[in-house]
């Protein structure tokens, strides 16, 4: 038989991995189709620490899909994200809070909303068919929302990421200032973490009008921790940005809670385009950007604008 498997991007963030969970019970109760949600790659260690804590399993990697499976996307719709090997031949739902580049040649379901996160989207899905979020869900959407809006300060947030939260928590009953710090400590946390972890963990390709642009994240509550491996994560993003033949690599050490983010720039085009579009220069190949956490917000946009010029 074959299923749908609810799947996130490529590099998984917990929103991505939370929000696969919890479609899977949704495309159960409000269509009765069974679903299946599987992970695009390894799980970060603030996902690993929410599931153990709410004692959920890790959905399956992804491996290859079967003959007539059919897939749902998560929290992406971009090729560039989608896991390797796949393509939009499959693809009969979207659900999704990033700009809009999915191509499809027959009709599908298709939801995206500028909200802070597909959790909160997903949460407002069930809402509108008046199906109750079961407890587990309830605690697994709001850490979704949380590790995607960092608790509701990154600019990515609406009022209905606030009004969802609060919703939700109706059923969770977390106390949510200690459950986001506790998340954000082992999301800084570089246990296990190897170099190329670092610059992969959260890093995207982006096609910037001719240009092909690589972007990088590191969330944390501690930078210096990842600026003490500052040359080797320089000699690592050069060394990516050869392999994958990009125009330009970037890398944001964004600091979840003095709001702000590091920005490293690997050769001298970097450091040129980036000094251009945000306006600050370059010292020792880092660009501080005042007030800059949300790389699709504040980053993206800009380089594009100028790229597309
Ligand atoms: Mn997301």
């Amino acid at each position: 038989m074959s299923k749908l498997i609810v799947i996130g991007h490529k590099n998984p963030d917990t929103d991505s991995i939370v929000s696969a969970i919890v479609a899977k019970d949704y495309f159960k109760s409000a269509f009765d189709i069974e679903a299946e949600a599987r992970s695009a790659g390894e799980l970060n260690n603030e996902t690993k620490f929410i599931l153990e804590t709410f004692e959920v399993s890790a959905p399956e990697m992804a491996g290859t899909l079967g003959e007539g499976d059919k897939v749902a996307l998560v929290d992406h719709n971009d090729i560039n994200q989608m896991l390797d090997g796949s393509d939009y031949t499959r693809v009969d739902y979207v659900l999704d809070h990033h700009k809009l580049t999915l191509k499809s040649d027959a009709p599908i379901f298709c939801r995206i909303e500028p909200v802070g996160s597909t959790s909160t989207l997903l949460a407002k899905m069930f809402a509108e068919k008046n199906i109750s979020v079961s407890e587990t869900d309830a605690k697994l959407l709001i850490a979704g929302i949380l590790s995607d809006t960092l608790n509701l300060t990154s600019p990515t947030t609406t009022d209905d990421d606030r009004k969802i939260l609060e919703e939700l928590n109706k059923i969770a009953s977390l106390d949510i200032a200690k459950f986001a710090s506790e998340m954000f400590k082992a999301k800084s946390s570089l246990e296990g973490i190897s170099l190329s972890d670092i610059i992969t963990l959260d890093y995207k390709n982006f096609e910037m009008g001719t240009h092909k642009v690589g972007v990088g994240t590191w969330e944390t509550t501690h930078p210096e921790s990842v600026n003490e491996k500052k040359d080797e994560i320089m000699g690592a993003l050069s060394f990516k940005k050869q392999a994958e033949d990009l125009e330009y690599i970037f890398f944001m050490v964004a600091d979840i809670l003095q709001q702000n983010s590091q920005l490293y720039v690997v050769g001298e085009e970097e450091q040129i385009l980036a000094e251009k579009v945000f306006g600050q220069k370059a010292e020792d190949k880092i660009i501080f950007l005042p007030g800059v956490v949300s790389r699709k917000k504040q980053v993206i946009p800009p380089l594009t604008e100028e790229l597309t010029k």
